[in-house]
């Protein structure tokens, strides 16, 4: 049964594409332990960057099989597992036939701008991974479940830093004398970026042509490592990344912390993004699912409860770090990207507050705990992976590292 308003979706058939990464396997819990009927699909490349890379994750995880079953014995629900890529059409048609989603929440792309600037290969792989994988699910729904509600992950990086307040998703122009509701413009800043505006351009496309519904995500960055699913039992840990690669902003300061590695703001350190706990991603993931789109709309939310300059997470981090006894120390290192480093930032992010999200403000509170957590971890950390590993401007055809 397709949900309607509120949370009252339990039953509902839940396609989960990038159920082994970080957010994926949060919100894989989060909806099974309410009566989501959720089934993973993953291709497990996450896992193979770390290998081929070098890198590993803060937290021991366990492989996706047995967090499956842990899962299953501690809760007492069934987490249907497809391991495959979206991008091979015989594995994705399959797994939509045999499952029969109502939804399809889709995290399944490489989704670190670093890692898309290494060098050619990498950003040809991001953008044919993350473009012909979506691509591939419209025609899913299309072909094999046309009312399935599509719920896709875009950035808030699609619309770059621009000198004016960024809207959700549309902007209404005069031009002329004549007024239109046109796509907010698109301003990537890495092939990664770009790569989801492409997405978000098939989409509305799709949306328009098939009578696709579908509801498009800006998530801003993520912070945070625990929810209540994924603490449940050691198995079930979550990733969370620190290295120069896959480590995100905030979770890399509380790592840096933790081990005594100077705080590494890039350049200025003005540049200002929104943040979320991954507790909210979860919930607004639950609420875009039981809020469908109606078919033919694309609806477009920004996901994230608050806005930081970089400079101002490091701030956070140093004074809860010294109450906790850390000797914290800010370095400004030399801004690996090309971004703007001071400059205007003013998102609108109501929606899905309107639809009843209940954010998690970043308190000391949480801060402190993230530390502690770290603090926890600390002997697994390598201080050689902290480093920033990827230079925008050096990126080429040959593999592009700053350490090499
Ligand atoms: P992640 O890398 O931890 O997880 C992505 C998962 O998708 C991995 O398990 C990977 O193996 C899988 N995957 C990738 N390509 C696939 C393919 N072709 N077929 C099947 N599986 C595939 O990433 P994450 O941090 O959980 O991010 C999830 C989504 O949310 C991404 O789309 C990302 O762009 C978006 N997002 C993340 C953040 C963040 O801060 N982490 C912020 C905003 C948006
Ligand atoms: N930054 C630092 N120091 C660091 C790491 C980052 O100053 O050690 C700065 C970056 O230069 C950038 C900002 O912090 O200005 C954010 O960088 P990030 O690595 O935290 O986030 P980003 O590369 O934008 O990517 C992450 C996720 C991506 C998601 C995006 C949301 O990896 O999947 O799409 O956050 S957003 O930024 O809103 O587009």
């Amino acid at each position: 049964p397709a949900a309607t308003a509120s949370s009252g979706g339990a039953g509902t058939r839940v396609m989960i594409i990038g159920g082994d990464g970080y957010c994926g396997w949060a919100t894989a819990l989060h909806l099974s332990a309410r009566g989501y009927e959720v089934c993973i699909v993953d291709n497990l490349c996450r896992r193979q960057f770390d290998l081929t890379l070098g890198l590993d994750t803060l937290t021991p995880i366990a492989t996706i099989h047995d967090r499956v079953r842990k899962w299953g014995e501690v809760s007492g629900k069934h987490i249907s597992l497809q391991i495959g890529d979206i991008c091979d059409w015989e594995f994705l048609s399959q797994a939509f036939t045999t499952f029969q989603p109502d939804a399809v929440v889709h995290f399944g792309e490489q989704r670190s701008a670093p890692y898309s600037m290494i060098d050619r290969q990498k950003a040809v792989f991001t953008q044919t991974n993350n473009v012909v994988g979506t691509l591939n699910v419209l025609f899913a729904i299309k072909e094999l479940k046309p009312d399935c509600h599509l719920v896709k992950l875009g950035t808030m990086g699609e619309y770059g830093t621009p000198n004016i307040d960024i809207e959700e998703g549309y902007l209404t122009v005069t031009h002329n004398g004549r007024t239109d509701t046109l796509p907010y413009p698109k301003q990537g800043n890495s092939f990664y970026h770009l790569s989801k505006i492409h997405d978000s351009t098939n989409m509305l496309f799709t949306c328009k042509a098939w009578k696709v519904a579908a509801t498009d995500l800006n998530q801003g960055v993520v912070y945070g490592v625990r929810t209540e699913e994924t603490m449940a039992d050691p198995m079930l840990l979550n990733r969370y990344d620190y290295d120069g690669i896959f480590g995100t902003a905030l979770n890399r300061f509380v790592v840096q912390a933790a081990v005594g590695h100077p705080l590494t703001v890039y350049g200025k350190g003005g540049q200002t993004r929104g943040f979320l706990d991954i507790r909210d991603t979860v919930r607004c993931i639950q609420l875009a699912i039981d809020n469908p789109a109606p078919r033919g709309e694309m609806r477009v939310y920004n996901q994230f409860t608050e806005q930081f300059s970089v400079n101002q997470l490091a701030e956070i981090v140093s004074r809860e770090g010294k109450k906790l006894g850390l000797d914290v120390v800010v370095q400004n290192v030399p801004n690996p990207r090309v971004e703007l480093e001071e400059h205007y930032y003013n998102a609108k992010c109501t929606k899905l507050v309107e639809l009843g999200l209940q954010p998690h403000l970043l308190a000391d509170s949480m801060i402190d705990s993230l530390l502690e957590f770290a603090v926890q971890y600390k002997d697994r950390v390598r201080m050689e992976l902290i480093k920033p590993a990827v230079d925008w401007r050096k990126t080429g055809v040959k593999v592009n590292t700053m350490g090499a």
